[in-house]
């Protein structure tokens, strides 16, 4: 049984991302349907604060935020890459564009009236209720999710008219085969794709829809194994958080190793986490923390978008 668990519910697009990572890499794993609003306890037994989705996991070890699980995933399985030399930093720094501009775009379309009349979710009123208050809640403080309408199809557009350009000369973004660009604007494609009536901004691009089609492939393939977040906690429990095999913490930080820190997203979801420092270089920040109910957890976030501070200063 695969050791990595993917905490995530079906409508997130950022969990769709990954599980089309996965399925690209033919990668099995164990999949906990997590709630999509607040309350989270069990996911929040595990992170201690960070709310977003999705959320993986290996045995004592708890990894926040895409960026970072995409790289988890490739030095786990590094058959099929997804960062791939010489186009690496472009096809990285292409992806966090997407991930947040792009993003911002597909809310702005996704969240707009039309849309949000022909969306299931949205038929109750009390769970639709419910659902635009916890979002409210969750982007408070950030200067919130949606591009306007007007400003979102014309983006929205421009950028399916470059990629039909560039899907013209080869079959991923990537070249003969996606990255992790073309992994990071499906998962907001198929936001937007899967409502049909949100299709038609999709019209002309015939490249653009010839690619949906090769990327659906991956995110459809057979790879999960459905477990429940108690046992997801159990799990936790019963192992020890990885070695770290060389600890240190960026000097420029001036903070210790095993000071207690809060750890933030710096966009939005401002929940924080505190644990003891345990590691922070370029790329990763690690900390420990305790939890009744999992045990001894090392939670990881990327060191991009993420920000460090002495427990207290923030919350
Ligand atoms: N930068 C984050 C963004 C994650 C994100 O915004 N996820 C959305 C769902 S797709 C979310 O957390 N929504 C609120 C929630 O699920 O509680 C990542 O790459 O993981």
């Amino acid at each position: 049984m695969s050791e990595l668990i993917l905490h995530q519910y079906a409508d997130s697009p950022f969990s769709e991302k990954i599980r089309a990572i996965f399925g690209f890499k033919r990668l099995s794993y164990q999949s906990v349907d997590i709630p999509a609003i607040m309350p989270k306890p069990d996911l929040i037994a595990l992170t201690g604060g960070y709310r977003r989705t999705p959320v993986m996991q290996r045995g004592a070890d708890i990894y926040c935020d895409t960026a970072l699980i995409a790289e988890v995933i490739e030095d786990h399985s590094p058959e099929n890459p997804v960062f791939r030399a010489p186009g690496v930093a472009q096809a990285v720094a292409a992806a966090r564009w997407t991930d947040s501009e792009f993003f911002r775009v597909c809310v702005g379309l996704v969240f707009q009236p039309a849309a949000l009349a022909a969306n299931p979710r949205f038929k109750d009123p009390g769970a639709a209720e419910a659902f635009v208050k916890d979002r409210a809640a969750f982007t408070e403080g950030s200067p919130g999710l949606a591009v306007p309408l007007p400003r979102a199809e014309a983006v929205f557009r421009e950028h399916l008219r470059a990629m039909d350009q560039s899907l013209g000369c080869q079959n991923f973004l990537g070249g003969d085969t996606p990255d992790i660009l073309d992994f990071s604007t499906w998962h907001l494609c198929w936001f937007v794709h899967r409502q049909e009536v949100l299709r038609s901004y999709f019209e002309g691009f015939t490249k653009v829809d010839a690619w949906l089609e090769r990327m659906r492939d991956f995110s459809t393939a057979p790879v999960a194994n459905t477990i429940s977040s108690e046992d997801a906690i159990a799990i936790a429990k019963s192992s020890d958080p990885g070695k770290m095999e060389n600890p240190q913490i960026d000097p420029a930080l001036g903070i210790d190793q095993g000071a207690v820190v809060s750890v933030l997203p710096t966009d939005y979801g401002f929940q924080a986490v505190s644990g003891a420092l345990v590691h922070v270089d370029d790329q990763v920040i690690v900390v420990a923390r305790e939890d009744e109910r999992a045990g001894h957890l090392q939670v990881h976030f990327p060191r991009y978008g993420f920000e460090i501070s002495p427990a207290g200063d923030k919350q």
